[in-house]
């Protein structure tokens, strides 16, 4: 695997990811035995890192790109991590941005970089035995992440036409940033819908919201919500068992079918990190139910809590017919120690009606690692490719159309040949996928 991060927010968020993967590194009660935690720290070791620097510290095998410094600096310059990035791998201008504008970063400042991100990239991956694919970080709400990203993305299908791409999209709050956001948002998602193998969509609002309901955070700022960011990202990317587990396997099954690329991630359990000792600890198959019901949808007329800003309780009625997102696929990820009396089932997330009519075959998988992720006991992530992505992407695509009817901001983009038609071609591509993911069916049994 190979990361790419971009832009600030992109910087930002694989720098926490890296950090996590260190302290899962570092973590000293695994739950397994000496070798099985070699083990898996080797195939860690392996999937993220290049090397060991002079100085002793892990290499990570990551490229950095952004069109200003103060974050890579930033990122850069903390010594006192056990693990570093290559020099090398750093690609960064110094001006300032690209003052939030999809067109500055795609037309003009991917143009002007690509030749040296390309370049870095080619390097790292020639020196692998092998490689399984690329995963990159961007914000779609500015113009390094969303235009420069879209713009290398479209360039690593070219050259690599036969790696699988993940991009990690963070979507922005949905008030109150900046004003360019959604068309932003908009010419990212229709891009990367075309160049990349799955696209991994985290909303800020709702990471926002786990880290004041479930973190009791009484002031979040970026670092927490990266923090779960990562965890989500991590519980499903960290080493499986026994499993030659490949990113192309993970793709293969999450976006099994070509019209439905978008991911998203609920994970669980999130405690506060003061009072993590004293949480207590639930049997597993009240967290796998808990995940299954963040799949519900809200009834017409009662208004559905998000059960992933719950804490998981038994409470939670299952008896109760609930509607529920019709997915493409899922996969559970758990990880921690199994015993007899403590078995996870997964019957509940294989009932058929749970996913689209046509899809007979190979919707659900379940992977599973003994070895303890980071400090927690049980941790359980479910990447769902799901019919409720259409809500948000329809909120979108209605914002940036009443911004885009007025003519408003247009000629920010036009000057850097960006054209109208460029605008209702991803229209296009966007409502197209708010449309497949809407017309899916569930299965139901035939009398
Ligand atoms: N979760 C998270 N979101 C971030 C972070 N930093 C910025 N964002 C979000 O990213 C969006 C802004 O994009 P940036 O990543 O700052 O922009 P950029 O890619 O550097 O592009 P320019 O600055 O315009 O050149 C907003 O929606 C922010 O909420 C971060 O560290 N974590
Ligand atoms: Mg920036």
């Amino acid at each position: 695997m190979l990361t790419i991060q971009f832009g600030q927010c992109g910087n930002q968020v694989g720098h926490t990811l890296f950090s996590k993967i260190s302290s899962d590194l570092e973590c000293v009660n695994t739950g397994v035995s000496y070798n099985a935690n070699y083990d898996y720290s080797e195939d860690t070791f392996n999937k993220w890192f290049s090397g060991i620097s002079k100085d002793n510290k892990r290499l990570a095998r990551a490229v950095l790109v952004d069109t200003e410094q103060k974050v890579i600096h930033k990122v850069y310059n903390e010594i006192n991590a056990p693990w570093t990035y290559s020099t090398k791998n750093v690609i960064c201008q110094t001006e300032g941005g690209c003052a939030n504008n999809w067109a500055f970063g795609y037309l003009r400042k991917g143009y002007e970089l690509s030749d040296v991100i390309l370049n870095c990239i080619r390097q790292e991956v020639e020196a692998l035995d092998h490689f399984d694919g690329f995963l990159s970080f961007l914000s779609s709400a500015g113009g390094t992440g969303s235009g420069v990203g879209s713009y290398i993305t479209k360039l690593l299908r070219e050259e690599y036409d036969k790696k699988s791409i993940i991009t990690t999209t963070i979507l922005p709050f949905s008030f109150g940033e900046v004003c360019t956001q959604n068309y932003n948002t908009l010419l990212t998602l229709a891009k990367l819908y075309n160049e990349s193998d799955v696209n991994i969509v985290i909303e800020n609002e709702q990471i926002y919201s786990m880290c004041t309901n479930l973190l009791k955070k009484t002031s979040t700022n970026l670092q927490d919500m990266n923090e779960i960011i990562s965890e989500k990202l991590l519980a499903v990317l960290q080493p499986i068992n026994h499993v030659k587990y490949s990113v192309n396997s993970l793709l293969s099954k999450i976006a099994c079918h070509p019209s439905y690329k978008i991911a998203t991630i609920k994970s669980t359990p999130h405690v506060p990190t003061t009072s993590a000792k004293y949480e207590p600890i639930c049997n597993w198959n009240l967290y796998v139910r808990h995940l299954k019901q963040t799949l519900r949808i809200p009834h017409l007329n009662s208004q559905l809590t998000d059960v992933e800003l719950k804490r998981p309780s038994s409470s939670l009625s299952n008896t109760m017919h609930h509607a529920y997102a019709c997915s493409v696929s899922n996969i559970l990820v758990t990880r921690g120690i199994t015993t007899q009396e403590d078995l996870i089932m997964t019957n509940e997330f294989r009932e058929k009606h749970l996913y689209a009519e046509w899809n007979t075959i190979d919707w659900f998988s379940h992977l599973h690692q003994n070895r303890k992720f980071l400090n927690y006991k049980k941790f359980l992530a479910l990447i769902t490719n799901n019919s409720e992505i259409s809500y948000p992407l329809d909120t979108l695509l209605s914002k940036a159309w009443n911004t885009y009817v007025h003519s408003a901001y247009l000629h920010q983009y036009k000057q850097f040949g960006l054209e109208e038609d460029d605008f209702l071609q991803a229209f296009a591509v966007l409502e197209n996928v708010v449309k497949e993911y809407k017309e899916l069916v569930p299965y139901v049994k035939k009398e």
